[in-house]
């Protein structure tokens, strides 16, 4: 067959003396670290909405980017040129992983039956180029914000008809992440939240936001559905406040509806900086809560401060979110999900490889210093150091439980003495991130 895209290469690592824009320079599929793969660890992902069917619009102005399919009108040969596109772009890539929603995949008809069916024609093409590029899936996800039924939400619509369609919708979307193989199956909430509480009944939008994830979780028993369920927390847009609004809100959520056992989370770096925490902060709480699933990698821009979806160039903000997810014991069956666009001006596909070129590299860069720190406990012997008071005496038995208001106050007029030499030592912590940053080799 020949190459839909014959202007691409396949990118190899090449290590870091090549002068190869189209090479990795740090990303060595195959380097081991900690025993483990960097491909086994990092678990890259194409995300295929923005690859493949963004065209660059944007609320001023039309598509700019062309793909080799545009112009096949009917829709299930548009679909199947796409989908090898897509694939022979991730093969030479030479990433493991994609992600899609339903509607990414297969165009929606004119009705559900007719979308379903689109989706069962396009599963068996997909199907076929994942044996063929030995490409998995990460995870499916439902589209439930395009369509103007959505206006309102969808779980969490007023309409109890919308409701019932969105079900349907995310029902067959299983179906089709189970039938490819999903690791995992995502819900963000695309319109889920509210613009003005004029108009709200809060409580019974989130009861039936929660009744709809029970009913996910039931049906994927039904179905043999063995992946992990996530949440993909985002404070804002496109509603002006979104009820899965970070994870600390959606560790909340899951616990009083008792969906915590089913539910982890899928954290994304822009939608971390929206809702004004750091990426690693999302993380962090994330991991010491037992509910670190997968993570959308990309970042936003400070002075926009919208979700503008860029590829990943960070290098302190990667190795931050490597330190977390090598804490974590790795991210799998979670993976890196490239929820990445390219901007409007990148006109070409060559582009889109750039863009994913950056954002593997500096994440495998962030890998090997995230790697360093933990191995020489760069950080964790001063944060053991700061913490010591708790390690025996009083501290220790304030943790145990053995302690309460009256003994401490008894413990404080008694023998309590002022401690002065107490420093938190940031700027010394962030030297040494540098020196990390900058030698780790
Ligand atoms: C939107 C977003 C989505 C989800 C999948 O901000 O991040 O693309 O990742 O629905
Ligand atoms: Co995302």
């Amino acid at each position: 067959m020949s190459e839909i895209f014959p202007e691409l290469p396949y990118v190899k690592y090449e290590g870091n003396e090549t002068k190869n824009l189209l090479s990795f320079k740090y990303y060595n599929p195959k380097e081991k670290i900690k025993g483990q793969s960097m491909e086994e660890i990092l678990r890259f992902s194409v995300a295929y909405w923005h690859s493949f069917c963004n065209n660059g619009s944007d609320p001023f102005g039309a598509g700019t980017l062309t793909k080799p399919w545009d112009g096949i009108e009917d829709p299930l040969k548009h679909a199947q040129k796409k989908a090898e596109g897509a694939f022979e772009f991730m093969d030479k890539l030479g990433v493991n992983y994609f992600c899609f929603h339903d509607r990414d995949i297969a165009p929606a008809g004119k009705s559900l039956k007719e979308s379903n069916h689109n989706l069962d024609t396009i599963k068996e093409v997909v199907k076929k180029l994942m044996e063929e590029k030995k490409i998995k899936l990460l995870w499916g996800t439902a589209n439930l914000f395009e369509h103007p039924r959505y206006a309102n939400g969808a779980a969490t619509s007023n309409n109890s008809e919308v409701f019932a369609y969105a079900a349907a919708q995310v029902k067959k979307a299983l179906e089709v992440t189970n039938y490819l193989e999903g690791k995992n199956y995502v819900f963000w909430g695309g319109r889920e939240g509210y613009e003005t509480l004029l108009n709200t009944n809060m409580s019974l939008e989130q009861d039936n936001l929660a009744r709809f994830f029970s009913m996910a979780v039931d049906h994927a028993e039904k179905i043999g559905f063995n992946g992990q369920f996530l949440i993909e927390p985002k404070p804002m847009e496109p509603t002006k406040h979104q009820y899965d609004f970070d994870i600390a809100n959606v560790l909340s959520f899951l616990r009083k509806y008792d969906l915590d056992d089913y539910f982890k989370v899928n954290i994304e770096a822009n939608h971390a900086t929206l809702a004004g925490h750091t990426f690693q902060h999302e993380l962090r709480l994330a991991r010491i809560n037992n509910s670190l699933g997968s993570i959308d990698i990309n970042q936003g821009d400070p002075q926009l401060g919208w979700d503008t979806d860029q590829f990943p160039s960070n290098i302190y903000m990667t190795t931050l979110a490597m330190y977390e997810i090598l804490n974590n014991g790795g991210i799998s069956p979670g993976g890196l999900n490239f929820d990445a666009k390219v901007r409007r001006s990148s006109i070409e596909p060559i582009d889109i490889m750039y863009g994913h070129i950056l954002g593997m590299d500096t994440y495998a860069r962030g890998l090997k210093i995230a790697n360093e720190l933990i191995k020489d406990r760069a950080l964790e012997n001063f944060i053991k150091e700061r913490y010591k008071s708790y390690d025996k005496g009083l501290g220790l038995r304030i943790k145990d439980g053995k302690e309460d208001f009256d003994s401490l106050e008894k413990y404080v007029l008694d023998q309590y003495t002022e401690n002065k030499k107490d420093s938190g030592r940031q700027e010394m912590l962030e030297l040494i991130l540098n020196q990390y940053i900058f030698e780790t080799r």
